[in-house]
């Protein structure tokens, strides 16, 4: 069919319906929005030089719309068809997260675009948590979660034909996709309403918060929706000027010239009142579970590169004990700071030791004259350029540190099974992509059009077998 309108389109109307969804539910996230733009605005009114680098690599225009947001799901099931949900907006399961390390009941996946005119209209990824009731002690009660699970349906019955009609014809026509857009949005409303009685809200929040979030609730309420901010420290200083109060420090990589992966800091969740179900027609309560977040992107980073960063946090981490009893923002910044002295701090040179991932295209007008020797020389000459390709994906610590700041707990569980990424994967009917892929294929696709236009294909072999 040709009137089908295209994936990337869905997954805009879906992300503006939800950021306007959300900025009617959680009135901060508007201010936070509204104050990431004037620091955008600030930063490349500031730097003309990164103006220019990101609007040749078409990474400027996705910087307004671009957002991640949260869910956390409560069976196979669900999974499953929120999987199929995402396929039909062109997100697909991207990395497999385990969170039981840190002590948190979930595995997670984010669900993203995949390919780069994808990624370059809009990369609206959401990070997808499903909870583990089998790492629960307390198996009675894991059994009474698993039959509240059961009796919910979190996808509409007009959304799943819609699924259906997609799968069956490979997209929606326009007005299905907006009917599609509206159906997918209940899924993730909050409702005040919870589905349990406040006495089991309260034994499951004893078994972990998480659990309650997600069992009490007749749905996957979006938990926070993050912009992508060009200088998250200038964000981290201006909230409280703005009435928000962030955590104390900012999960990831240290402030850097060359920023490598991501770098996030949230504001604490809100306190909402919840009815409970009741036999006098209802009972008051609260909840907390919504929060506020932000992020600055960086370069992708190789194996080599990602085992460096690893090993700089841990060092930071065994050094300051970090997340638990407050945290004691300024020694830890100044740890994490002295640390990552060991990570090298140019573009150029993440590029020649191989700690991070490129996307190489022909300078404007440059022409091939005759052979260069080396990729170095055509790189020199300024008729290649590699940019920096943005890291996509997540953190699994600073998840792990989103998670627990706005749990607003310091109890660690210590769960015997760990990560689990076939039962993930059989919940999810598919194999989640390895995003390190994405990644080195990007960077060779690219680096092969390149030479190949620039007549320099003799340089091709050398580099595909370092690669
Ligand atoms: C997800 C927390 C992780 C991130 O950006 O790493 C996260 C959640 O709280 O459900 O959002
Ligand atoms: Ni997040």
């Amino acid at each position: 069919m040709s009137n089908l309108v295209h994936s990337d389109t869905i997954r805009t109307l879906f992300s503006s319906a939800m950021s306007d969804m959300y900025r009617k539910e959680v009135p901060q996230y508007g201010t936070l929005i509204d104050l990431v733009r004037d620091v955008n605005e600030a930063v490349l009114a500031a730097d003309p030089a990164l103006k220019a680098r990101l609007e040749a690599a078409d990474e400027l225009e996705r910087l307004d719309v671009e957002r991640h947001g949260a869910i956390r799901l409560g069976t196979a099931e669900e999974l499953f068809n929120i999987r199929r949900m995402f396929a039909v907006m062109g997100m697909f399961p991207v990395g497999y997260y385990d969170l039981s390390v840190a002590g948190l009941p979930v595995h997670s996946t984010a669900f993203r675009p995949v390919d780069e005119a994808a990624l370059a209209r809009n990369p609206f990824r959401v990070f997808t948590s499903l909870i583990r009731l089998e790492l629960l002690e307390d198996r009675n009660l894991a059994d009474e979660a698993a039959g509240i699970l059961a009796k919910r349906k979190i996808v509409t019955d007009r959304a799943l034909e819609l699924i259906a009609t997609a799968e069956k014809n490979g997209g929606l026509t326009e007005e299905q996709a907006r009917e599609f857009v509206a159906e997918a949005l209940e899924t993730f409303r909050w409702h005040s309403e919870a589905t349990v009685s406040a006495n089991t809200y309260k034994r499951l929040h004893d078994a972990h918060r998480l659990i309650a979030d997600v069992v009490s609730f007749r749905g996957p309420h979006i938990n926070h929706l993050t912009p992508r901010t060009l200088d998250i420290d200038a964000v981290q200083k201006g909230m409280p000027e703005r009435g928000i109060a962030p955590k104390a420090i900012v999960e990831g990589p240290p402030r850097r010239k060359a920023d490598i992966l991501l770098r996030q800091t949230s504001f604490k969740a809100l306190e909402e009142k919840v009815n409970f179900v009741g036999e006098d027609g209802g009972n008051q309560g609260t909840h907390t579970a919504r929060f506020g977040e932000i992020e600055q992107r960086g370069i992708a980073l190789t194996p080599k590169g990602r085992a460096l960063y690893d090993e700089l946090l841990g060092k930071t981490r065994r050094a300051v004990a970090v997340g638990r009893k407050g945290e004691d923002a300024s020694s830890y910044e100044a740890e994490l700071e002295k640390q990552f002295e060991a990570f090298p701090d140019e573009f150029e040179t993440l590029r020649r030791e191989k700690l991070a991932y490129f996307r190489y295209r022909v300078a404007p007008g440059a022409r091939s004259d005759k052979q260069v020797s080396s990729l170095e020389d055509l790189l020199g000459s300024g008729a290649l350029i590699a940019d920096p390709q943005v890291y996509e994906d997540f953190l699994p610590v600073s998840a792990a540190g989103i998670f627990q700041s706005n749990l607003g707990s310091d109890a660690q569980s210590n769960y015997l099974e760990k990560a689990n990424q076939a039962a993930f994967e059989e919940a999810l009917g598919a194999q989640v992509i390895h995003e390190l892929d994405l990644y080195s294929k990007t960077e060779a696709d690219s680096l092969k059009a390149a030479l190949t236009s620039l007549g320099q294909t003799h340089l091709l072999t050398s580099v595909d077998k370092a690669a």
